[in-house]
């Protein structure tokens, strides 16, 4: 199933677009990839032609469907995926020069300053669970109710009750909140569909860094299609991941030649050791990958 994935690495690699990005590092780039994995008796696609850190990329699914968007708790869980950019904006409003570490140390000991500095606007979780809902105030005005719409609550029960549903989907696009957001959802929309018992789960990620981000948003969309098949009573079936634009960044050379002329091996498992009671019970350790063995971790600089 992974050679999907290094079949596209190569492609975009040797066909891609050229460009310079948003982030100034420079991309090739395509229009549009599908790639299919089974969950069937517990698979998972979880790379196995570099490490790939699943704990880090569970830690941060439970974190969106907390509703959170600090980083503080990720940080104080030992996870630095979104650190660089609130990082990046200290760095440009403040003009200090600190250090990654240092800043991460900050956003820990001091509350104040986390939740100055730590925060990244209205993003995945804060869709999620709470988009905005707006009440009639009078005189044709609205005000913002202080409960919004938990999308993913409202989605279990769609699923339960009516599993034939075409509108069994949850998206983080949303237009009107976007410029405040640190970086608008890449991974944007999530849609399931029930067939013969069995849940599925598809993705439609407008941006996707292939070398980078792909390895966690696969995991987080197959672990959170695990958590709601459970929650609803039914098999895993498969997940369908959709590429807007699919890119892989110029400086990221190094891990691409490396990866490619590796060779699959294994076949990784997911086990999800207890049924919580609802879906926003899970807790880190409700997690087990087994049967993986992964060949060396790859480096690779993030873009910002
Ligand atoms: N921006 C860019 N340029 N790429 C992305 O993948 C990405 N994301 C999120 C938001 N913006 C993005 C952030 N997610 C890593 C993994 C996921 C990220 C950001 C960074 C990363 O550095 N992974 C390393 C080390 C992991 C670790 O130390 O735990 C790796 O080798 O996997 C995609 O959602």
């Amino acid at each position: 199933y992974e050679q999907q994935y290094l079949d596209l690495m190569r492609h975009i690699w040797l066909h891609g677009d050229e460009r310079v990005d948003r982030t100034g590092v420079g991309t090739r780039s395509i229009l549009g990839a599908t790639m299919r994995f089974s969950l069937a008796d517990d698979a998972i696609p979880l790379l196995t032609t570099k490490r790939v850190y699943w704990k880090a990329a569970a830690r941060e699914m439970l974190w969106f469907l907390t509703g959170n968007t600090n980083i503080r708790p990720l940080v104080e869980q030992g996870v630095h995926i979104w650190t660089d950019w609130p990082l990046d904006s200290y760095r440009r409003e403040t003009g200090e020069d600190i250090d990654r570490d240092a800043f991460e140390r900050r956003i820990i000991d001091d509350e104040a300053f986390a939740t100055r500095w730590g925060d990244l606007g209205p993003v995945y979780g804060a869709q999620w669970v709470n988009w905005p809902r707006y009440e009639p105030a009078g005189e044709g005005l609205f005000r913002r109710a202080e409960q919004g719409y938990n999308q993913i609550a409202e989605l279990v029960q769609a699923i339960r009750t009516n599993p034939g549903s075409r509108r069994l989907l949850f998206t983080g696009w949303n237009v009107a909140e976007l410029a405040g957001m640190a970086l608008p959802p890449c991974h944007m929309t999530y849609q399931f569909h029930v067939a013969n018992g069995k849940l599925s789960g598809m993705l439609f990620q407008r941006s996707c860094d292939l070398g980078l981000g792909f390895a966690f948003n696969i995991f987080g969309l197959s672990m959170l299609t695990r958590m709601l098949a459970q929650q609803c009573d039914l098999e895993p079936g498969e997940v369908v991941w959709s590429g807007g634009d699919v890119h892989l960044y110029l400086n990221h050379a190094d891990l691409v030649e490396a990866q490619i002329a590796r060779v699959p091996s294994g076949a990784p498992r997911l086990r999800i050791n207890r049924r919580p009671s609802s879906i926003f019970d899970y807790a880190i350790e409700d997690f087990e990958v087994l049967d993986y063995a992964p060949q060396g971790h790859i480096a690779a600089p993030v873009a910002v």
